[in-house]
């Protein structure tokens, strides 16, 4: 995991800690606004593969995490951002909240992916509840761009993987082939399960791991990565 690793009472305690932070309410991020703010956002990475054609630093995963945060700069240096390299994937998972189909608020789109670069680059997006079983919403391409889940899902549907790969346009080349994904974003948001107010005696841990994710993610990345978490 790119981050520290967040199941069970962990994950439960982020949704606490993310209700308390989010008390300001609705941000706008890109042009975007995001009712619940921050913690709209995709929050770990379960899963990626590397296509051809990107190298460090623009290839580490865990800068699609947390809020859109791109900024252009010279080359060699770090702008945020994660090139996928030709028909690269990503799968991202919402931890803190949930990805559902709002109907018609904000416009009704749900879901935004944040691309980023002098190339605007299409790429293939789906969704999932479990991670293993996925929904394809098709070829979206923007920057940002967003999409209305409502064709694709059954009322109710809540779910918690996005899984993104590049369309193989070939727009850029290296070191930052494929589409350059800066965040994800779920509009259509929810907090899950209520009943983590138990979750109280948990807060110190996630301030005490805060230094661990820093840690995390000065990591050396490898071409590929699976979390191995279990299926859900
Ligand atoms: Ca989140
Ligand atoms: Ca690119
Ligand atoms: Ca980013």
């Amino acid at each position: 995991m790119s981050r520290i690793r967040i199941t069970g009472m962990m994950g439960c305690v982020l949704l606490l800690v993310a209700a308390i932070v989010d008390v300001a309410g609705a941000v706008n991020y890109g042009g975007v606004e995001f009712p619940l703010g921050a913690v709209s956002f995709a929050d770990s990475v379960t899963s990626f593969s590397l296509g051809p054609g990107t190298a460090p630093p623009y290839n580490d995963p865990a800068t699609t995490l947390g809020v859109p945060d791109y900024v252009p700069r010279p080359t060699g240096q770090n702008d945020n951002t994660y090139a996928m390299g030709n028909v690269g994937s990503l799968v991202l998972e919402f931890v803190d909240n949930r990805l559902v189909d709002q109907d018609a608020a904000q416009s009704g789109l749900d879901l935004y992916i944040y691309e980023a670069g002098g190339a605007v680059e299409p790429f293939v997006v789906e969704i999932s509840k479990d991670g293993s079983s996925f929904i394809s919403l098709g070829t979206l391409i923007g920057q940002p761009t967003g999409i209305d889940i409502k064709p694709f899902v059954s009322p109710g549907d809540v779910f918690r993987f996005v899984r993104i790969v590049d369309a193989n346009s070939r727009a850029s080349g290296s070191p930052f082939a494929g589409a350059d994904i800066d965040a994800v974003g779920a509009n259509g948001s929810i907090l899950p399960e209520p009943g983590c107010l138990l979750s109280w005696l948990g807060f110190t841990m996630i301030v005490a791991a805060r230094p661990l994710t820093a840690i995390a993610r000065r990591r050396v990345v490898p071409r590929s990565w699976n979390s191995g978490r279990p299926r859900r």
